[in-house]
């Protein structure tokens, strides 16, 4: 299979820890681990089932931060204060493989879906500190935006044409 995009960096220092990259119209862009995940956010609980076209039904339970918590300490280019300009904005994620997906912001915002979207560090209980983390979107029906091996979320204003 042809990559399109580069997986997780691999850290020299444990050999084993990845990174993805947080990056776009934000004021910290980072690059954070799945440790940096757990350590440094309040952790969330999610119990999902979600369908895959070519195995079925998949039930997992994973823990993380919120992403809307990630994105936010990173400091998207809006005015937190308005409605308005929040909602212009998108978060695209994408994974090892070169799967990517896109969610809009106000899926996130507690004004708007306000869906309780993870950024994994455990599923089933095991670490993903070296498979890199997952996207957990508990209010799909289909696992296609669960993008496993993240390398990179991408913050940004939807483009005016
Ligand atoms: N990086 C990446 N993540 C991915 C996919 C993929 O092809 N690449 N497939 C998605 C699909 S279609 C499904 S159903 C789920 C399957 O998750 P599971 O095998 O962990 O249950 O992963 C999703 N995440
Ligand atoms: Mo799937």
């Amino acid at each position: 299979m042809t990559r399109l995009s580069t997986p997780p960096t691999r850290t020299a220092a444990s050999g084993t820890a990845v990174s993805f990259a947080l990056c776009g119209e934000i004021a910290r862009p980072a690059s954070l681990t799945v440790a940096d995940l757990r350590t440094r956010y309040p952790q969330r609980r999610a119990d999902v089932i979600f369908d895959c076209a070519t195995s079925g039904p998949r039930h997992h339970i994973f823990e993380g931060p919120l992403l809307r918590e990630v994105a936010v300490a990173a400091g998207p280019a809006f005015d937190a204060r308005r409605r308005k300009d929040r909602s212009r904005f998108l978060l695209a994620v994408s994974g090892g493989d070169g799967h990517r997906t896109v969610l809009s912001w106000a899926e996130i915002d507690a004004d708007f879906g306000d869906v309780p979207i993870l950024l994994a560090a455990t599923m089933d209980g095991r670490s993903l500190a070296s498979a890199g983390s997952q996207l957990v979107v508990p209010s799909d029906r289909c696992g296609a935006r669960y993008v496993s091996a993240i390398s990179r979320v991408w913050i940004g204003a939807c483009p005016e044409c």
